[in-house]
């Protein structure tokens, strides 16, 4: 795998579940795969699992890690091609990707939208750049559109805690906020969750339609409640819209959801990705309850990380499992 930036980059997505899942039990069984690798992190938005969770994957892997905040100590990026650089943009995207691909081996990058320009951030022009330009294989920390690490980790937290003999019912359920967040989580949860074998429902009020491709293959339905009948799951989470782009259309009904809105469900799992705003997005009582899963899902944020990386270091070298195990016996 050269690329890891959308479900359309993973060969198996069920057999990338599975292999994240199967790593938890023994996180140091690679841990001379890495040796002697650079995984370089660039950050242009926060980040507190992203951030931690790679590092402690690479580790996991022997890998040395370097992160940089670029928008608080890089110069300020220029992305535009045959830009004249005479105002407040120093470098160049071309100069400083290629720099980056020269000191490390794998490069990762968070690249939030602008939610002002749909064209250009459903283009990923961002993201594109770093890929063309570093000539390394390319992680996506959170790009404009997609954040298939987040997705990858809740598709392995559901495969972990579902109910074997059914076929789950999964609902994304819009929840409220105060300023307009990205539709990345929920694209991205979506994209990977028709990869699965499980029933989705996605449900928001009117003007919060995702883009069409990633909504194509589910059940949207605007009555919240109808939505949570018989959940297994239910994942929550707040997105501007896609249509009216980047905005928040007002909305009438409560969306918050509730114990008591629970009763409708198979006694569901309670999902988010944290960050979590207590009490606007979901309240205490359910993220404090005994259903919810947000703490597992961030967990497995490590092994969603690992196993990308496992698959780059071994695509990269050249590695069969027989070399690994060679490795691994001289390091021991
Ligand atoms: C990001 C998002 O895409 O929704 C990252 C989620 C993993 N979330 C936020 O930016 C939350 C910011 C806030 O003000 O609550």
């Amino acid at each position: 795998m050269k690329y890891f930036t959308t479900v359309h980059d993973v060969p198996s997505p069920i057999g990338l579940i599975e292999e994240g899942i199967a790593l938890k039990n023994d996180p140091f069984a690679f841990s001379a795969l890495g040796k002697n690798k650079v995984l370089g992190l660039l950050f242009m938005n926060p980040s507190l699992r992203t951030r931690l969770s790679m590092q402690r994957a690479a580790m996991n892997l022997g890998m040395q890690v370097i992160v940089m905040n670029i928008n608080q100590d890089g110069w300020a990026l220029e992305f535009n091609d045959g830009a004249v650089m005479n105002s407040g943009k120093q470098e160049h995207v071309k100069d400083a990707a290629a720099v980056m691909g020269l000191y490390c081996d794998i490069i990762a990058v968070r690249s939030f939208p602008s939610l002002t320009n749909r064209e250009e951030d459903y283009s990923e022009k961002v993201l594109l750049q770093f890929m063309k330009y570093c000539k390394k294989p390319l992680i996506s920390l959170e790009s404009a559109t997609l954040h298939p690490l987040q997705s990858l980790a809740d598709a392995m937290t559901i495969k972990e805690f579902q109910n074997k003999t059914k076929k789950p019912k999964v609902v994304l359920s819009w929840a409220p906020h105060i300023k307009p967040l990205p539709q990345a989580v929920a694209n991205s949860f979506a994209e990977w969750m028709k990869c699965t074998d499980v029933d989705l429902v996605i449900t928001h009020p009117k003007g919060y339609e995702l883009q069409e491709d990633f909504s194509k293959n589910a059940t949207v339905c605007y009555d919240q409640s109808e939505a949570l009948t018989d959940a297994d799951f239910v994942y929550v989470k707040n997105w501007s819209a896609y249509n009216d782009y980047g905005t928040m259309p007002v909305v009438k009904e409560d969306w918050l959801l509730s114990e008591q809105k629970m009763s409708v469900t198979n006694n569901t799992y309670v999902m988010h990705c944290l960050p979590v705003r207590r009490n606007v997005e979901l309240t205490d009582e359910l993220l404090d309850g005994t259903r919810s899963l947000v703490h597992q899902q961030a967990e497995n944020r490590i092994y969603s990380a690992q196993i990308v990386l496992k698959k780059m270091l071994e695509a990269q070298c050249g590695v069969t499992k027989e070399k690994i195990e060679s490795l691994q016996t001289q390091v021991l």
